[in-house]
């Protein structure tokens, strides 16, 4: 079976052909057969912490990892992440990652995989088909971020009566069904009001164009705070909030999900008020688990990683040694 063992074979040759920079050459040559390949179903490329992500799984999957990655990237369309998963099936590839967009509508496509022996290994996003249909799942946890997001809201706008507009994420997918379900738990029986929320698919181009609705609606003064489930869409909200006369972090403030670069930095420029990381370096741990599965180990159904919450002096201390 290909295993850790495998792999660190696997890293052997890679160090020995850097060293001769010779023999098998280019391409799948050598170690051919030793390779795992592996499919992975990506969502797409909607915002800072999809890119961290796949260059993360990319790193992971490499050929110098002793993998042949079959990359699929779905433009965040729930039937085309389905068929990339059929494809995969019938390519015959050793093991399927998943990154799903939606949490239902996976019980077929997973039975297929089953049937066909194949394992399926979730990473990021959660499925409401029972865990016997995958190997594992590797992720962090949505609602207890949303917890966090609305830990400080509460904790900042107490019983004070607060208009909030909410933008969601993706209609469908675990990240947005959770946050806002920790959100809401978190600012029970305060005095924040949800005037409204809608989703902005997690992209910065939603974001803005949800919120300038938003904005059309109730102008800068009828909104006080804006939760947003990542930070794309809160930093299309600052160009809408700034482009309709408002301060925001200040008329406005923010609190957003995922602590990429450029929510970091509008937190530390004082744009958003607070973030709640979602870590999206899941690539060695996904790989792990992949080898771990096809070399026939019993390994745990589910793995949370942990996250952390920045305010403005926190995001400033630590913004120049993060990796995304
Ligand atoms: O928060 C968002 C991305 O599924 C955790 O998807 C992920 C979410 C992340 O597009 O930025």
């Amino acid at each position: 079976m290909k295993s850790k063992v495998f792999a660190g074979i696997a890293l052997l040759g890679a160090m020995t052909l850097a060293a001769t920079a010779c023999s098998s050459g280019a391409g799948g040559g050598g170690g051919g057969d030793d390779t795992i390949t592996v499919g992975f179903a990506q969502t797409g490329s909607e915002s800072g912490w999809r890119s961290a992500n796949t260059e993360s799984m990319k790193a992971a999957f490499s050929e110098d990892e002793g993998f042949e990655l079959i990359f699929n990237a779905a433009d965040n369309d729930p039937a085309a992440q389905i068929s990339a998963v059929r494809d995969f099936i019938s390519r015959g590839v050793e093991a399927i990652v998943v990154a799903p967009i939606v949490e239902d509508g996976w019980d077929d496509v997973l039975q297929e995989a089953s049937d066909a022996g194949i394992p399926v290994i979730l990473e990021d996003r959660t499925v409401t088909a029972s865990d016997d249909l995958y190997a594992a799942w590797v992720g962090l946890d949505f609602t207890k971020e949303g917890v966090m997001a609305g830990e400080w809201a509460a904790e900042t706008f107490g019983d004070t009566p607060t208009k909030m507009v909410v933008l969601e994420g993706t209609t469908g997918s675990a990240p947005a069904n959770d946050r806002a379900e920790g959100f809401a738990q978190a600012t029970e029986g305060t005095g924040i009001e949800t005037i409204d929320s809608q989703t902005g698919d997690f992209t910065r181009d939603g974001g803005k164009t949800v919120m300038e609705g938003f904005l059309q609606k109730y102008g800068v003064d009828g909104i006080d705070l804006l939760y947003a489930h990542n930070d794309d869409m809160a930093l299309g909200a600052i160009e809408a909030i700034e482009a309709a006369g408002g301060v925001p972090g200040e008329d406005i403030q923010i609190v957003s999900i995922d602590a990429v670069k450029d929510g970091m930095q509008a937190l530390i420029d004082g744009k958003i008020n607070y973030i709640v990381e979602c870590n999206p370096l899941l690539g060695d741990l996904a790989a792990g688990l992949v080898r771990d599965v096809l070399a026939g180990e019993d390994v745990e159904k589910t793995h949370f990683v942990e996250d952390q919450t920045f305010t403005q002096e926190q995001a400033a201390e630590v913004i120049d040694s993060r990796a995304y």
